[in-house]
């Protein structure tokens, strides 16, 4: 699962700034031996330089969700917005680096515990300032990447898996988001525009006793190069619906050919979906068919459609399971 938070991702620059301003904390103590005192002094420092990276970087690596954190609907979305493998190389470049910032601490201190002159200290001390500085600058392009993968996390809807799913796809303006709009609490935005939906939008809807979530995704083509926003719609389907509602318009308001629509919906039975075939529109054109009808505009067969839905999810069910739980 996505985290609900994921933490902001600062620069290397602010991470490097924050680490030099920790190290003013440290106090400037009396101690009559100078050589005991500046080896005091100097380890406080790199002890807390360190502290603060690891805290800064560790608080990244830690709060974004690992390759295996995903299920396989989250990982398709998130890797259609950026890729997958400098996601992951920029993440594993996270934790190298913090475990490299505790290997020239590590070393420095123990320089610094042996050095034998002021000069010797000095420089272990100055070492580390700059080694510590490139590591944490090396790191820049990842914490950059990984600001835009927050973005896109941010994106990746959130789909309960407890319950049943259903999915309404269809060629753009044939109004999937009026159907949603219809079935749960959601008012989408709805235009006389194809791809007016730019993101899948995620509602509840009451069934006989039981809750279903309800997803309306962006309109497809039936194409073989999918854009980024069909393969998010493409990447639901795939992975989590329990029923996907196919939806046609008969009356070709939408600007396409009913023709091609049907092909959609074909191809989408042919890919084992569990598809459930609706003609929207019906007062613009009725036509004699099997499908299901409906008009989202003055409501005929909604009530239909449910019951419809309600049917299919009960009827792939084993006798005794719950309907809309999953198992
Ligand atoms: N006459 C009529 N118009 C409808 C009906 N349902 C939706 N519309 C209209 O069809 C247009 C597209 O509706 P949307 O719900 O935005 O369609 P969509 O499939 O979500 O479109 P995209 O998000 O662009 O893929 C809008 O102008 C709606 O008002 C209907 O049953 N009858
Ligand atoms: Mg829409």
């Amino acid at each position: 699962m996505i985290p609900d938070r994921i933490p902001t991702v600062p620069d290397s620059k602010e991470i490097i700034e924050r680490s030099f301003k920790d190290i003013k904390k440290v106090q400037n103590f009396y101690m009559p031996d100078f050589i005991k005192k500046l080896k005091s002094v100097s380890i406080q420092k790199i002890q807390l330089m360190e502290a603060t990276a690891k805290k800064a970087i560790g608080r990244v690596y830690e709060g974004f969700p690992k390759f295996d954190d995903l299920d396989r609907f989250e990982r398709d979305v998130l890797f259609i917005m950026v890729n997958g493998k400098e996601y992951e190389s920029s993440l594993n470049n996270l934790r190298w680096a913090n475990g490299k910032i505790v290997e020239l601490a590590t070393n420095s201190i123990r320089g610094i515990k042996k050095a034998p002159s002021m000069l010797a200290i000095g420089k272990f001390r100055s070492s580390f300032y700059g080694r510590f500085s490139s590591v944490v600058e090396d790191l820049d392009e990842s914490l950059s990447f990984l600001r835009q993968a927050r973005e896109a996390l941010k994106k990746v809807p959130q789909v309960s898996r407890e319950m049943r799913i259903v999915i309404i796809a269809g060629f753009p303006n044939v109004g999937k988001s009026s159907l949603i709009s219809k079935l749960t609490n959601l008012s989408p935005e709805i235009a006389d525009y194809p791809f007016t939906t730019k993101k899948i939008n995620v509602g509840m809807m009451k069934m006989g006793t039981g809750i279903c979530e309800v997803l309306d995704v962006p309109g497809l083509l039936n194409r073989k190069n999918h854009n980024a926003i069909e393969r998010v719609a493409l990447a639901a389907i795939d992975n989590i619906g329990d029923i996907v509602v196919c939806m046609l318009d008969p009356s070709e308001e939408c600007g396409y050919r009913l023709e091609d629509q049907e092909k959609l919906c074909n191809s989408l039975k042919e890919l084992g979906k569990n598809v459930l075939v609706v003609e929207n529109k019906m007062d613009l054109e009725r036509r004699e068919s099997g499908n299901l009808k409906i008009s989202c505009t003055t409501g005929e067969g909604i009530d239909e459609l449910k019951k419809a839905m309600e049917a299919n999810i009960r009827e792939r069910q084993g006798k005794g399971d719950s309907v809309f739980q999953r198992a």
